[in-house]
């Protein structure tokens, strides 16, 4: 028996893919296909694959030419399947010419001549892309415009700022640099905010008033009625209102809380995160609570729920901005577990994230927040366990990913729940109340 074995993404199935499995099944007896995660896809720079991997693979099922459907999850994969199916001859399409001639030591390559005039690509385009305005100022919007170029379904044709030295930047970009905000909503479909926390909500309704969809810097607001507020209305207006925590889209966090909850560490007891950094500041930056908090609260909100008991706050404040923490701790009780955050702008610690648990302990190194690398430990050291993952643009591919699939499933697709989102703003909330020790004055 001749085995066969091809891969591909196989999104939105057209004709091109029926041929190239219509011909790799007749070079042999048994059709192997191996069908591309979405995560292994988002490597070879193939961003917003339309169709999640269940409906690839039962598109492919649907032909009834594959005798076997396997998914390919890792680079180095082709090898071991080659390997360990047995396979004869790997055969792909005529794009790939040279690039699979490394298999040759395994079994025949055949490249089959590509069908002309039809892809994946081509048929993704005729999906009208978003036309998003970044609003705001700082790096973040220059790394969002960037990342920006990568996902498929996003155009960021406007931004607006006042910083001059920033505008120099887009220069030579095909977009509108614009002063005013009221401006900049006319021209987008979206945007995503990155001003001051205090006009967050205003700017926030505005976007949604005008039937904009809109991803936001958390904290989405500094109050929780305010966030409700804002929630209501975006699902009232079927628009996509998205907490932007860029650590929620990293590909080593979400691999971390799906251990935790499948159990690998038993029962989690304490949940520690820490976020610092010491930077200069003025009139126009955001306290350690706003600009930090949000990130060291969501591995907290998101394993051990948002229904805390108790929680007490002790903050160093600037002597003359009540509301300016140079540095803030907050403990939590929960009814079966405690947790603290650690997050400063003047204050520099260990930035780590430990996640204890019955059977053993999370460690995320520093800055755990973008982090690409954690460990699973053990009482018995040879249990430990060490995970690797890529992490592209510090995850702001994937939110952005995530908000295009969900303006455009009219679905929130966001990895930051609503009931996360409000539980961050109601700390912004307590925090503004003043509801904190002082540690110092400063
Ligand atoms: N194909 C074709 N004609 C087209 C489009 C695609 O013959 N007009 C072939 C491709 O060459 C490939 C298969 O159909 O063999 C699947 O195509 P894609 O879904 O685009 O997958 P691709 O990104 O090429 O993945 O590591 C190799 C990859 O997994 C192949």
């Amino acid at each position: 028996m001749i085995k066969v074995i091809t891969y591909g993404t196989y999104d939105l199935f057209h004709y091109g893919h029926q041929r190239l499995l219509e011909r790799a099944k007749n070079l042999g007896d048994y059709l192997i296909v191996g069908v591309t995660t979405d995560d292994f896809d988002k490597k070879r720079g193939k961003i917003n694959v339309k169709q999640s991997l269940m409906e690839r693979i039962e598109s492919v099922r649907a032909t009834g030419l594959a005798d076997e459907i396997i998914v390919e999850e890792y680079e180095g994969q082709k090898i071991d399947d080659i390997k360990r199916y047995g396979v004869d001859i790997f055969a792909i399409g005529s794009d790939w010419v040279g690039e699979f001639d490394y298999l040759k030591e395994f079994c025949d390559v055949v490249y089959l001549p590509r069908t002309e005039g039809i892809s994946s690509s081509d048929i993704r385009s005729e999906y009208r892309s978003v036309n998003l305005g970044l609003v705001g100022n700082g790096n973040i919007i220059k790394k969002f415009f960037d990342e920006s170029k990568l996902v498929n379904g996003i155009t960021v044709n406007a931004i607006c700022t006042d910083n001059e030295k920033e505008k120099k930047c887009y220069e030579n970009e095909e977009l509108s640099l614009i002063d005013d905000y009221d401006e900049l909503l006319n021209l987008v479909d979206a945007v995503f905010i990155l001003s001051h926390p205090s006009k967050h909500y205003s700017q926030i309704k505005k976007a949604l008033n005008q039937g904009k969809h809109v991803l936001c810097e958390s904290p989405i607001a500094l109050a929780k009625n305010e966030y409700v507020e804002l929630e209501k209305l975006a699902s009232e207006n079927d628009l996509i209102l998205m907490d932007s925590i860029k650590t929620a889209y990293s590909t080593a966090f979400n691999r971390l809380l799906l251990l935790i909850k499948k159990g690998n560490i038993g029962d989690v007891y304490s949940v520690d995160a820490t976020c610092t950094s010491i930077r200069e500041y003025d009139d126009k930056s955001w306290n350690s609570i706003s600009s930090w908090g949000p990130t060291a609260l969501l591995p907290i909100f998101q394993i051990l729920g948002v229904d805390y008991k108790n929680k007490t706050i002790s903050s160093l404040i600037l002597e003359d901005k009540p509301n300016f923490d140079l540095f803030t701790k907050i403990d939590f009780q929960f009814e079966n577990a405690v947790a603290s955050i650690k997050v400063g702008n003047s204050v520099k610690s260990e930035g780590e994230l430990i996640i204890s648990g019955s059977e053993g302990y999370a460690y995320v190194p520093a800055p755990w927040w973008k982090t690409d690398y954690f460990e699973l430990r053990y009482e018995n050291q040879e249990d430990n366990k060490k995970y690797f993952y890529q992490l592209d643009g510090e995850g702001i591919r994937y939110e952005l990913v995530a908000f295009a699939k969900s303006i455009e499933l009219g679905k929130n697709n966001a990895y930051v729940e609503n009931q996360v989102s409000k539980a961050i703003c109601k700390i912004m909330e307590d925090f503004e109340n003043n509801e904190f020790d002082i540690i110092n004055k400063y």
